[in-house]
């Protein structure tokens, strides 16, 4: 179990990750990365209490493997979520026959006009077990969970992603393979 102190800490590298390195005068390269050192002086000068051995702490224990060193360690970056634009190299991959998305109820008359779609994110996030998408719409609201016909989207040529820390991704869901459950 992490710390309370590890989780506002692993919120805090999320969001400099994932959306807004400039909050402490960092940037990222083109596929995501930051370099380590920068990120733990950046974090330092902003108050923050961190240091390589936190940090790999931290890397470790997320319960979501939220982020990913380089094999030295030199760079991290976030496995999914962005809001920036980052290339983070993944193939497509054949997803299996069925998805899930957890959303709240009140965005349901939109998504049903629309589908789904990326929103703030580079894209759409799937998720291949039900009990995960219910915790993920729970963030917004009271929670429905939606059944995507992910391999009926495939053989139309729909492209799916898999984040190294098994987040499925892409770019959109029509209505037309969406069911409510
Ligand atoms: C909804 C967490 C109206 C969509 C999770 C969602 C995930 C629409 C919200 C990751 C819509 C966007 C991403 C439409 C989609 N009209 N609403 N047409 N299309 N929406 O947070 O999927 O814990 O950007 O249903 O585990 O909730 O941060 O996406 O409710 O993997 O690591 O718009 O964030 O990961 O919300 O969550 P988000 P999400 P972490």
């Amino acid at each position: 179990m992490q710390s309370k102190e590890d989780i506002r800490l692993g919120k805090f590298i999320s969001l400099v990750l994932r959306h807004n390195p400039q909050t402490i005068g960092i940037s990222l390269d083109e596929q995501g990365w930051a370099d380590v050192g920068q990120l733990i002086e950046a974090m330092q000068r902003a108050g923050k209490n961190i240091d390589q051995t936190i940090l790999e702490r931290i890397v470790a224990e997320n319960e979501k493997q939220r982020y990913a060193f380089n094999e030295n360690h030199t760079k991290i970056r976030a496995n999914q979520g962005h809001s920036i634009a980052v290339d983070l190299h993944l193939e497509p991959k054949q997803p299996p026959k069925l998805l899930y998305h957890g959303t709240a109820t009140r965005f349901l008359k939109s998504i049903q006009k629309q589908g789904l779609k990326k929103m703030t994110r580079q894209y759409v996030h799937l998720s291949d077990e039900k009990q995960t998408a219910l915790s993920v719409g729970q963030r917004h609201g009271s929670p429905v969970v939606l059944k995507v016909y992910a391999h009926k989207m495939y053989q139309k040529g729909y492209r799916f992603y898999l984040s190294q820390n098994h987040v499925w991704l892409c770019e959109e869901v029509p209505w037309a393979y969406l069911e409510i459950i």
